[in-house]
């Protein structure tokens, strides 16, 4: 009995928060104490929509489709590379009061636009501007559906009103967090001041299960017996929402867990057109005049100025000389990850060894960057470390509250769930084998990088150091507990060692089993995971952390030896040599259990006695292992070998510099035109694929994380004295144009930023956008390290 209970104590230790005060207090986004933050372009996954910073947030969207397109089914809504737009996202936002974003679909471009007017009790007003013009290449003017919606998420309720036949002028609502509210759409006009124009109008109000399923219900209620008939053009029936159809629909349903509005006002057109659709809030009681027409161009007006201004002030590209286009680029990347925070609210599904089935983590709100709006529309970890590299040096105080979110997030046990995938939308993107988050598992620590850079700028100036001082307090605990975690769970089998646990363990299935924890996935470890493994990525991560929790410590007055005594044993360049350093390769290098002589095979499937053989492939790839592995040095060379140079770990006068900067400007390695490739080319698992259907990821392509932290490491070593300063501030310039020229030129010649880039040819690859740590050319532009 004692057993068992300790067992389920235990179980429940992964789903117990840690302890101590929250850093943020429940309040800390509610309109009274953040009214500016409460509304925002918080939902990155769709194209364009807004909502609350609140759990349960009503939520406002835009959805849109081509009429008498060949193709049907074009609705757009959710951010999908199977849309194939040319190109979408924000080119100016200054992540509080305003944005401007271009969309680009086949042959026409929509503008949408939004700012905000602070007022009353519930986070005031908003305007949003949708603008559609055609592509000088189309060969008509194509006609085009906006479908504005808002939806509840449970709580509150909308009321349609309905003028005329099927127009839906607009909604007035009620939540908890909103009050009273009226959302008024306004009739399409050419342009601003222009006479209206032609234009069909429909609409929908129906109830929701979810909000992921709005874009179903909506797809579903199309019916294509409407007819669009311009004055002067020809008669011709449109898809367009039918509230009947779903009414019939829904009723055989009957199902009682649908209990959220959702309301759709349809308007057809046909471009060039213009069309605003205003957010009142009930309690904002004197306003001066309505955010529509000129006051709104002007209140837009001002705004691009303020972030222009800033924007110089902060990255000074001007100052550096980069063309008006370049400056564009770089003002759309830095947009893009404001534009794309989200507010997500809800559980992770995670798991330990104690528990039988995944648990459920407590409901909890993240406010957080994103890597990719249209694949991965969520928080990752180690992603948004990088992310607030940049964004901190936008907004400050931004970065310390997406990185408290983050850490209230910790359990008892020192744990943060790597992603988070909280809510129906998010969990409805990701395959369910990938949904549970287990509690051996970490992610790169790097929070750490950005409060580094976070206490360089406190210390500097003591007031505003001392007002901080209380955040600072309640993270302390909060990053003990973190640091500890990582030093016991993921210790390796040496004194002083680490080792990052929860690699794959099929063996056989992979060509070299994954590190999905050291968010480097398939950058090739030892070849037979083992308990006797040491990675030299996690022992660099780790002399960081020890480093910056040294600073904490000291600035709050903390005990801090341990931290430094742990910080100057892993800076010593004789031990990470002793543990790392692999001199028949001249790399530092992970150990373990490690042959090179492994390779997949088709092998035949074995078909089990009285199965159908159509039901199995014929044949699979299997490892096959030629030799034996034995205990020693991985000898790969690539992202993982630059490590203790990448975090600034080695002295300015080690030797290893000299290797590590020939390995770096050799073609023949890890050099190319367009930036670092994240493995060797004479690495025998360089472009290998890790299985039938996985392609190589971090086993070639240029990632511009590891390539930020390449020039700000080029960029410190060519700062200070030593014996290699000239040579790393020669490799820093020219890696740097590389990098700069390569990610720019493939956003003029595609409309993205991209998760990665070809190391052959430069070609953008994978994810897109991926405005997420690939954004960090804006700093590498603006050289701020
Ligand atoms: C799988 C597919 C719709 C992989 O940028 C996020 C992460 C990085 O943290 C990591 O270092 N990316 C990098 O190696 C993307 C991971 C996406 C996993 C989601 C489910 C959903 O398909």
């Amino acid at each position: 009995f004692y057993a068992l209970y300790m067992r389920s104590a235990l179980a429940r230790r992964v789903v117990t928060l840690h302890p101590s005060p929250r850093v943020l207090n429940v309040s800390s986004s509610s309109p009274a104490v953040s009214p500016e933050k409460f509304w925002g372009s918080h939902r990155p996954h769709v194209y364009f929509g807004m909502k609350t910073r609140s759990p349960r947030s009503v939520v406002t969207g835009l959805m849109w489709m081509r009429q008498f397109a060949d193709v049907d089914g074009n609705l757009r809504h959710t951010c999908e590379q199977g849309d194939r737009l040319q190109g979408y996202g924000w080119l100016m936002h200054d992540g509080v009061s305003f944005g401007v974003q271009e969309i680009h679909d086949r042959d026409f471009t929509l503008t949408t636009e939004f700012v905000k007017r602070l007022g009353g009790d519930h986070g005031g007003d908003w305007t949003w501007r949708i603008t559609a013009k055609q592509h000088s290449s189309a060969v008509t003017a194509p006609v085009i559906s906006l479908m504005c919606y808002a939806a509840t998420d449970v709580q509150g309720s909308l009321q349609a009103h309905v003028e005329e036949k099927n127009h839906l002028s607009s909604v007035t609502g009620t939540s908890e967090e909103l009050g009273n509210f009226k959302i008024t759409f306004g009739k399409p006009t050419a342009g601003e001041g222009a006479a209206g124009k032609y234009a069909k109008y429909n609409y929908l109000t129906t109830r929701s299960p979810g909000l992921d399923k709005l874009t179903d219900i909506a797809k579903n209620s199309l019916s294509h017996k409407f007819i669009f008939s311009p004055p002067k053009g020809e008669k011709r029936s449109y898809f367009a929402l039918d509230s009947h159809k779903v009414a019939t629909h829904h009723n055989q349903q009957q199902d009682p867990k649908i209990e959220s509005d959702f309301v759709v006002h349809q308007v057809t057109v046909q471009t060039p057109f213009q069309m605003e659709v205003l957010f009142e809030s009930g309690s904002f009681r004197d306003r001066p005049n309505q955010l529509t027409g000129s006051v709104l161009t002007d209140e837009l007006e001002r705004r691009k100025v303020a972030f222009d201004e800033k924007f110089e002030g902060t990255f000074g590209l001007q100052a550096k000389k980069f063309t008006s286009s370049q400056i564009k680029f770089a003002k759309a990347a830095l947009s893009n990850m404001l534009g794309g925070m989200g507010y997500f609210y809800g559980q992770s599904v995670v798991q330990s060894v104690y528990n039988e089935h995944p648990l459920l983590y407590p409901e909890s709100p993240l406010f957080t960057a994103v890597p990719s709006r249209s694949f991965f529309p969520r928080g990752f970890l180690w992603d948004e470390g990088f992310h607030q590299l940049l964004l901190s040096k936008w907004d400050a105080p931004l970065s310390l509250e997406v990185i408290a979110h983050w850490l209230d997030l910790i359990n008892i046990e020192g744990w943060i769930p790597r992603e988070q995938i909280l809510d129906d939308e998010a969990r409805s993107k990701v395959p369910s084998e990938f949904i549970v988050q287990h509690n051996e598992n970490a992610n790169p620590p790097t929070l750490f990088l950005v409060l580094q850079k976070l206490l360089e700028q406190l210390e500097t100036d003591p007031d505003r150091l001392s007002s901080h001082l209380p955040v600072l307090r309640r993270l302390y605990p909060r990053l003990k507990t973190w640091f500890e975690w990582f030093n016991t769970t993921q210790a390796g089998p040496v004194a002083n060692s680490y080792r990052w646990r929860g690699r794959d363990k099929d063996t056989n299935l992979f060509l070299n089993p994954k590190t999905l924890t050291s968010g480097l996935d398939d950058y090739p470890r030892a070849s037979h995971p083992s308990s006797e493994e040491r990675h030299v990525d996690l022992y660099c991560w780790m002399a960081l952390a020890s480093g910056i929790m040294a600073n904490v410590a000291r600035i709050l007055g903390e005990p801090h030896k341990v931290y430094k005594n742990t910080h100057l044993t892993l800076s010593n360049n004789e031990l990470l040599n002793e543990l790392h350093w692999s001199e028949s390769l001249r790399v530092f290098s992970d150990y373990g259990n490690h042959t090179q002589a492994v390779s997949l095979q088709q092998e035949k499937v074995h078909v089990p006695p009285g199965q159908p053989r159509h039901q199995f492939p014929v044949t699979r790839l299997v490892r096959s292992v030629r030799r034996a592995p034995k205990l020693q040095y991985v000898n790969a060379l690539g992202y993982v070998s630059l490590f203790p140079f990448l975090l600034h770990i080695l002295t300015p006068d080690s030797p290893k510099l000299e290797h590590i900067l020939r390995d770096i400007q050799d073609p023949e390695r890890i050099w190319t035109p367009y930036g670092l490739r994240s493995l060797s080319r004479t690495d025998p698992l360089y472009m290998k694929r890790n299985t039938e259907h996985d392609a190589p990821y971090w086993r070639g392509p240029i990632w511009i994380n590891i390539n930020y932290l390449a020039v700000r490491a080029l960029h410190h070593y060519g700062n200070i004295e030593g014996p290699y300063q000239e040579k790393a501030s020669a490799i820093y310039q020219e890696l740097r144009t590389n990098l700069i020229q390569n990610v720019y030129k493939q956003y003029l010649e595609t409309g993205y930023i991209w998760e990665q880039y070809s190391d052959s040819t430069g070609r953008g690859q994978g994810s897109h956008p991926f405005t997420g740590w690939s954004a960090l050319t804006v700093l590498i532009m603006a050289e701020k390290y």
